[in-house]
């Protein structure tokens, strides 16, 4: 990437953030009203989650909320985007809500405000309220959830209780976060909560994401003041074919349509391509689409939200070549009893990229990260973006003097600002950064294994120390410049 020794200027008012999730960091798991969530029930479900890990402590955020807002500003970041627990608000995903619940986020948000962090809430980052994944709306066997379409209501329903408890203080909203988990890694792959494994039920799942996304996103409008800023974040993947040819191009078609059009057409622009519908065809006849679901998923959004990790490198089906051997991973690109790519598996092998690799065996490249900023440039003129995830996982250990001292993640994120910089000048209109994360947390189905935070956690006692790289960081937001790539170790 940039090789200058030359400090990269980020433009006035870009905001500096972390990020984190409710269940990732919370805890409290069974406090003050809130019911068990989708993730609660799968944690604790034998096998599913790497050392039996569950997010009941986490790293006991609810607790520590002001040392970790504290935290926050002596590291100097002026942004953070937390999502909210929908069963601590809403316990049965239904009817009335919790205040005390409630209050929790509304406390957290005076504390933000009051150190000068602008906070942007994320209504749904995973964890559904569990008794509406029982509920069978539609009388059918396997369960509800995503699949269902009363889910999508009840998110608006949701959506609509957070906005009058918060609209009042937060300015920036975003919907959902990476539905493509959420459907894909939850009811295709099932490495995921709610852990099911049926392609159909998958797909169901996207649509009615689109339209949850729509639903809220006019329950929101119609609650919060105009100068609310509403979207959502979306884990575009970056995907390249493996070659030139017209095979390879091929798979990176069906991959782009099942990881990124199949959101992006409905958001974006009101309709399922129709090659995503062609690729699926065998799978499911798209029935669940009713009239005019399209036009409610198009709303027009505010910001458009990019998390990004790594890039991903396909080509035509071709057993021997792929590398496909590994045992079942979270990010299906190994070989995994279930697919999270409906209909792609005869077509499409994975590839590993070029690059060094994270602790997630994750290989680092930060040119995708810039592609995808200058490509939904194109894909969504005139809507500003936000880098709402970007980070890495390290084998992060205290040394002597109990300071974690992580070079690797330093270069990991002047890698990825560096390219969010040379988006900008090539005319990307990126309004900010939330690194990922601000600490060591649940890491999903790698439990506590996989430690993504600029602070480190110690679990045992919860002390959280910054690592080097978050005071790297801290410099970066102080200054609004990146330091040449000679200053960067
Ligand atoms: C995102 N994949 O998760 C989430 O938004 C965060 O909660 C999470 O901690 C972070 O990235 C790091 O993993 C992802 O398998 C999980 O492709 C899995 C995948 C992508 C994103």
């Amino acid at each position: 990437m940039s090789s200058s020794t030359v400090n990269s200027i980020f433009p006035a008012g870009f905001l500096w953030g972390a990020a984190t999730a409710a269940y990732q960091i919370e805890g409290a798991a069974r406090e003050d009203g809130r019911t068990p969530s989708i993730w609660d029930t799968f944690s604790h479900t034998p096998g599913k989650v790497l050392g039996g890990d569950t997010g009941d402590v986490a790293v006991d955020h609810y607790h520590r909320w002001r040392e970790d807002v504290r935290l926050m500003a002596d590291l100097g970041l002026s942004a953070y985007r937390f999502s909210v627990s929908w069963s601590r608000v809403q316990p049965t995903g239904r009817g009335p809500a919790v205040q005390r619940g409630l209050d929790f986020y509304r406390a957290l948000v005076d504390e933000l405000l009051a150190h000068g962090i602008r906070p942007m809430v994320t209504l749904y980052h995973w964890d559904l309220p569990q008794e509406l994944e029982d509920a069978f709306p539609s009388g059918s066997s396997a369960g509800g959830g995503w699949p269902e379409r009363d889910t999508a209501h009840r998110f608006a329903e949701y959506a609509g209780i957070v906005a009058d408890a918060l609209g009042d203080r937060v300015e920036m909203w975003s919907t959902l976060n990476e539905p493509w988990c959420s459907a894909f890694l939850g009811y295709g792959s099932g490495v995921h909560a709610p852990g099911r494994t049926d392609p159909v039920a998958a797909l169901r799942a996207a649509h009615h994401l689109n339209l949850a996304h729509g639903l809220g996103v006019q329950a929101l409008r119609e609650r919060l003041p105009a100068r609310a800023r509403i979207g959502v974040s979306l884990n575009p993947s970056a995907v390249r074919p493996l070659t030139p040819s017209a095979a390879d191009r091929d798979a990176r078609r069906r991959i782009d349509a099942l990881a990124n059009r199949v959101f992006t057409g409905p958001m974006l622009r009101g309709v399922y391509d129709d090659d995503l519908l062609a690729d699926t065809a065998r799978i499911t006849d798209w029935a669940f689409v009713q009239e005019g679901d399209l036009r409610t998923a198009h709303q027009p959004i505010d910001f458009l939200g990019i998390n990004y990790y790594s890039p991903a490198v396909v080509s035509a089906a071709a057993r021997d070549e792929a590398d496909g051997s590994g045992a079942p991973r979270p990010d299906g690109h190994g070989a995994s009893a279930h697919s999270p790519w409906p209909g792609a598996d005869d077509h499409v092998s994975f590839h590993r990229a070029p690059g060094e690799l994270t602790a997630m065996d994750w290989p680092v490249d930060p040119t995708g990260l810039k592609d995808l900023l200058l490509e939904y440039t194109a894909q969504a003129p005139g809507v500003p973006l936000y880098v709402t995830e970007n980070g890495a996982a390290y084998d992060d250990r205290p040394g002597a003097g109990g300071q974690v001292h992580d070079p690797e993640r330093i270069r990991y994120l002047h890698g990825h600002l560096a390219a969010v910089h040379e988006a900008i000048v090539a005319g990307a209109d990126v309004r900010g950064y939330y690194l990922w994360s601000l600490l060591d947390n649940f890491e999903w189905a790698y439990g506590y294994s996989k430690r993504f935070g600029a602070v480190h956690v110690d679990y045992a006692t919860q002390v959280r120390t910054p690592k080097s790289s978050a005071h790297w960081y801290a410099k970066v937001a102080a200054s609004g410049e990146l330091p040449g790539e000679s200053a960067a170790d």
